[in-house]
């Protein structure tokens, strides 16, 4: 899991929060290594949490937050939730037995109190490069976003291991908050 604050150029030091949240081993820690130096690095579970500044583009200026996502670990999730502007939320698309698992952590945290009910949700559909990737329509299906309703969404895929989609999903988060915000 993560956490992102975004400053968009040409509005006034503002800060955005944008909150990065998914099961352990989606790719969180690789996505936030691939959007800091654009590069594949060698992770293990995220025992805490990664903090790195970062601007993937001109315009948007990150400080990205990526907190462990190990069951253990999801009780606390909710404490980052206060102030998030816009929610990551990160899937291994080649994990079809954990998806509902998904599914159920993303809903608790879409319904807790803290969340803002308009708050702009990214779907990171990572591992796209495995042979078995579950396509974004099947995952769509599983996590029941049709029943998101009030919040704007989007399912984006993406391989963090070769960076595809990766910078375009951040460019598309820094997009959906900004509408948000307007
Ligand atoms: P997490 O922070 O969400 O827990 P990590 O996940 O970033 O630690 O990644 C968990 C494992 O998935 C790592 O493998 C990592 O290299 C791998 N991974 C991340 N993104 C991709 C991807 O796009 N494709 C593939 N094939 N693997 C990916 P290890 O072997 O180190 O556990
Ligand atoms: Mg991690």
């Amino acid at each position: 899991m993560g956490m992102l604050s975004t400053k968009i150029c040409g509005e006034e030091d503002v800060f955005l929060k944008l909150l990065m949240l998914g099961l352990d081993n989606a790719g969180k820690t690789t996505i936030l290594y691939r959007i800091v130096q654009n590069e594949m690095v060698k992770t293990c579970p995220t025992a805490g949490f990664n903090v790195e500044m970062v601007t993937p583009c001109n315009g948007v200026n990150l400080s990205v937050w990526d907190v462990g996502g190990q069951r253990q670990l999801r009780p606390i999730w909710i404490h980052y939730i206060s102030g998030t502007r816009g929610l990551i939320y990160v899937v291994d698309s080649s994990d079809r037995k954990r998806m509902p698992e998904a599914a159920e952590e993303l809903f608790r945290i879409l319904n807790s109190p803290d969340m803002s009910a308009s708050c702009p949700l990214l779907v990171l559909a990572n591992k796209t490069d495995m042979p078995n990737a579950m396509e974004s329509s099947e995952i769509i299906d599983i996590l029941n976003l049709q029943s998101v309703r009030k919040r704007k969404w989007l399912v984006q895929s993406c391989c963090a291991k070769t960076g595809k989609g990766v910078h375009e999903a951040v460019t598309e988060l820094g997009r959906l908050v900004k509408e948000h915000k307007t």
